[in-house]
């Protein structure tokens, strides 16, 4: 750090209460900046963690219309949820508040109506695209249609996921209403644009020369932004939720939800701190750290500074904005639409008290570069060999053996061997490479750091070999036992911001009291004399079957979605009439059915064609079992020159229809008919 700042403003991208949260949000955003802050708490540096829902927006009037509720509903529902499953998860804000709250209605017009009464916005009329058959303008996510960039069918008004491009409504080809599935046609409507342009000068200055120290996807991302030019963007839309523009002659429209959202962050600020909010946004001596996901990014180093350079009077802008890269589900992409997600509060009701699992796996395996996968063997994997077999090990071995040894009572250190004065210089060799990961946001480096106080641990251990020396030299058995207990201790504070709740319970145990970051590689931080409670295990086994009870569901889920995605085949091409009427088609009554032996897929059937009796081999015995088709009528195709199949000449096809679950179904007459009857 080259500047000196008195105090942190940590902001976290505020949530759409569309949906719950999934464990993409939690990995790019919430546990990073829970981690930071805790951090900074510990070394006793102030600052405040703002968190918030984001309740304006289209994903949330689209979600009340599915489901036929009001908008209200939904963001009650989900703030609720969210809110909720954060506190549980330990995620420490010191606000979580609503974008529909007074003050935020209230501070986020007011920003608006400053810009206004300043000048700052271009009033243009354009053709938007507009729902006859609903009556609205169809702006952002109420139109689909296809990406003009990749030609992705599914892009969205607002953002084609699939290449990642920003778009307006009005760029997609074929565009449809999301809301009727009807054309939309164009009419004329006002609206209020923030000229970007007039900022990018400064956003240059500010970002491409004062920022070089950004992650390098976050400052790659806005310079190509800026190098494109950047354009006038519309603040206001053409709706019915959200904040109403404060502005005569406005009625019917709101502020873009990407307008109001970020300010959220200012509002909360305000109702957590109404006296002394401003030193918090106005102070240069304050830092802003803002933690998104890559798909934010242009917002928070764009559109959002160029709103507070326009609205002036003191506002910082952000030091620093640590964006993360996508974390992706057992190989494919996290969507809430698919419901391809591990949801948060799923997951706590699921694994109950093993919140820091999932904070570290989730750490451990942060998408801070790229995009990484969390997959639930990976999730076993770290629990088993990492938190059980190296953390949980060590601190409990300790545990059991002062207890064992010295009746659960700090013994008190003798003379320090060489080995004794290496480990605590390791530990701060590690504690200034965890401090140094952690300022820099790369926490995943960190929690390795952390990490490896543990496993230094149980080297010295296994290397001091105390329970050899029992019988014979008790003073250094004491010695050993000191130094593990102060490891156990750099453990406590060192993983506070990684897992605090395995902290909270090893801090009990060892009676520490309020932690504190330079605690570790102390050499007196657990007192001799002291009582050690009771060792309790700090994490357990998870076992195979709770593993697979999730990916069962994730196999269900995506077996669902092929459904629902599930297309007919495109028409064949044509066939002549004659060429078609010369297939035979008849109705037949099944005799005997019987599996073919060694073939999985193959049943024999005895047919009354009203002739006599035919063989027909049939490939569906994945479909039916032989007893359900004995006594049915079937129709088959009656003059296929006959084949063989695993040695039985199968004289003719029986039809089914393929469906959408991959399953087949027999074709029958709708009403019993006389065998041999042909199919006209
Ligand atoms: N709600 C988008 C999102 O959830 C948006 C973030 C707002 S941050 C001010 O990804
Ligand atoms: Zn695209």
């Amino acid at each position: 750090m080259t500047k000196e700042f008195k105090r942190t403003l940590i902001t976290t991208a505020l949530p759409y209460t569309n949906g719950p949260v999934h464990i993409g949000h939690l990995a790019g955003v919430y546990v990073p900046a829970d981690i930071y802050a805790r951090y900074l708490r510990l070394a006793g540096r102030p600052v405040t963690l703002i968190g918030g829902s984001d309740e304006h927006g289209v994903p949330i009037t689209l979600k009340a219309k599915a489901e036929g509720v009001s908008p209200q509903d939904i963001v009650d529902r989900y703030h609720a949820l969210i809110k909720k499953s954060f506190e549980e998860l330990g995620i420490s804000f010191d606000i979580y508040s609503r974008t529909t709250s007074d003050i935020h209605h209230r501070t986020a017009s007011e920003f608006f109506r400053r810009l206004y009464d300043k000048g700052e916005f271009v009033e243009k009329t354009s053709m938007q695209l507009y729902d006859e058959e609903a009556g609205q303008f169809l702006a952002d996510r109420y139109v689909t249609g296809e990406c003009p960039h990749c030609h992705n069918g599914h892009a969205y008004g607002d953002q084609c996921e699939a290449c990642g491009t920003s778009l307006n409504a009005t760029d997609l080809i074929n565009p449809k209403s999301a809301i009727t599935g009807s054309v939309p046609v164009m009419r004329e409507t006002r609206h209020w644009y923030l000229p970007l342009d007039k900022w990018e000068p400064a956003l240059r200055h500010w970002i491409l020369d004062g920022h070089k120290e950004w992650k390098s996807n976050v400052y790659g991302q806005c310079k190509s932004w800026l190098d494109m030019g950047l354009q006038p963007r519309a603040v206001s839309r053409d709706l019915s939720w959200g904040v109403p523009v404060p502005v005569e002659g406005a009625e019917g429209k709101v502020l873009y939800v990407w307008f109001d959202a970020p300010i959220g962050y200012i509002s909360n600020t305000i109702e957590l701190l109404p006296d002394s909010w401003q030193t918090w946004w106005k102070d240069p001596e304050t830092r802003i750290i803002n933690f998104i996901g890559k798909d934010n990014i242009v917002f928070h180093c764009i559109v959002f500074p160029a709103m507070m350079m326009a609205y002036g009077d003191g506002f910082q802008l952000p030091d620093n904005v640590p964006a993360n890269e996508f974390l992706n589900l057992e190989g494919d992409k996290i969507s809430t639409s698919r419901n391809w997600a591990v949801w948060l509060h799923e997951y706590l009701a699921d694994f109950p008290g093993k919140q820091d699992v999932l904070r570290y796996v989730l750490t451990a395996n942060a998408p801070e570069t790229k995009d990484n996968d969390f997959t639930w063997r990976d999730f076993q994997a770290r629990n088993n060999s990492e938190l059980v077999a190296i953390l949980g090990n060590f601190v409990n071995r300790v545990l059991v053996l002062t207890h064992k040894y010295f009746g659960g009572t700090v013994p008190a250190a003798g003379e320090l061997q060489a080995m004794d004065n290496e480990i605590f210089d390791e530990v701060l060799r590690l504690r200034d490479a965890l401090t140094e990961n952690l300022e820099n946001f790369r926490f995943r480096e960190a929690v390795k750091d952390a990490m490896a106080i543990a496993r230094l641990g149980n080297k010295y251990l296994q290397d001091a070999e105390p329970w050899k020396i029992a019988k014979t030299d008790m003073t250094r058995v004491a010695t050993v036992m000191n130094v593990c207990l102060q490891l156990c201790a750099d453990i406590a504070v060192a993983c506070e911001p990684f897992m605090p709740f395995m902290s909270r319970k090893l801090s009990a145990m060892l009676g520490l009291g309020t932690l504190s970051w330079d605690m570790i590689g102390g050499r007196d931080t657990v007192k001799a004399g002291s009582t050690i409670e009771t060792p309790e295990l700090l994490f357990e086994k998870i076992e195979d079957d709770a593993i697979k009870a999730q990916t069962d569901r994730l196999e269900r889920i995506k077996e669902e979605n092929r459904i629902k995605s599930w297309q007919p085949e495109p028409q064949q091409p044509d066939v002549d009439f004659d060429t078609f009427m010369k297939a035979d088609l008849r109705v037949g009554t099944v005799l005997e059915c019987e599996r073919v032996p060694k073939a999985d897929k193959l049943l024999r059937f005895l047919i009354d064609d009203g002739i006599g009796r035919r063989t027909i081999v049939s490939g569906i015995a994945e479909h039916y079992a032989p007893e359900q088709l004995v006594g049915k009528q079937v129709v088959f195709i009656a003059n296929l020159p006959p084949r063989k199949l695993r040695g039985i000449e199968s004289q003719g096809m029986i039809l089914s229809a393929m469906n959408a679950d991959g399953s087949l179904k027999v074709i029958a007459p709708s009403e019993p008919s006389t065998p041999g009857a042909q199919v006209k």
